[in-house]
């Protein structure tokens, strides 16, 4: 049995444990993962006994316990500085962690009408207040992109680009037009931990809503 351990949800839905797993992917260490189903009668109380919010993922680690996605991400930053999680200039940091707490706190529009399906293939047009929201996603995605010059927001693959990921997964499945931000989604979606995590997904059953 592994020391370290990842709870995480169904792979197809759960875009909260995507960014939490695609961070500790990215740290390199050896962890344990653990799929909690969701959406079952028994999912709420199944959590509950490894995370005190009732929410995953939740993330064991030398016998502590992070609970929420962004903590996560931050603890890994804290414990693994040499995986570059985020970007080590101070300036180029704070917006990092601004544009990934922005993502943690918002675009509530967005989440509700588009949910997160790997599995789901449409063309759906967003209602206007999620239009909003995409807008202001693809704004953040250009600065950052304009300033790194890279494949990702901040140059190599970091925790921003992990908080996104699953924004792309939704703009994919929904047909969201990015314009010239089509190199962004397909970067993020090349990305081989994109894809291990995209190949479990896509073989998951369907989960019946409780
Ligand atoms: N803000 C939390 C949100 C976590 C969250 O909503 N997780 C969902 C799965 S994607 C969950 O645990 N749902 C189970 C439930 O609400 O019963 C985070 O960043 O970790």
């Amino acid at each position: 049995m592994k020391q370290t351990k990842l709870y995480i949800g169904n792979k197809n839905y759960s875009s909260w444990s995507m960014r939490a797993w695609l961070c500790i992917k990215q740290v390199g260490i050896d962890f344990e993962e653990v799929l909690i189903a969701l959406r079952t009668n028994q999912t709420k109380e199944n959590i509950l006994k490894i995370s005190p919010s009732g929410k995953i993922p939740c993330l064991i680690h030398n016998n502590l316990k992070i609970w929420d996605s962004l903590a996560i991400a931050l603890y890994l930053e804290e414990i693994f500085p040499e995986a570059n999680l985020f970007p080590k200039n101070k300036e180029i940091r704070h917006f990092a962690q601004s544009i990934c707490s922005e993502m943690h706190s918002g675009f509530i529009n967005l989440r509700n009408e588009f949910p997160m399906d790997m599995q789901l293939k449409t063309k759906q047009e967003p209602g206007i207040e999620t239009q909003k929201e995409i807008k202001r996603i693809l704004e953040i995605w250009k600065v950052c992109l304009n300033k790194s010059r890279g494949n990702f927001l901040f140059g190599d693959f970091s925790a921003a680009d992990a908080f996104f990921a699953p924004v792309v997964s939704r703009f994919i499945s929904y047909d969201v037009e990015v314009g010239d931000l089509v190199d962004y989604l397909n970067n993020i979606s090349k990305n081989a931990f994109y894809q291990e995590w995209q190949s479990s997904a896509l073989q998951e059953k369907p989960a019946i809503k409780v």
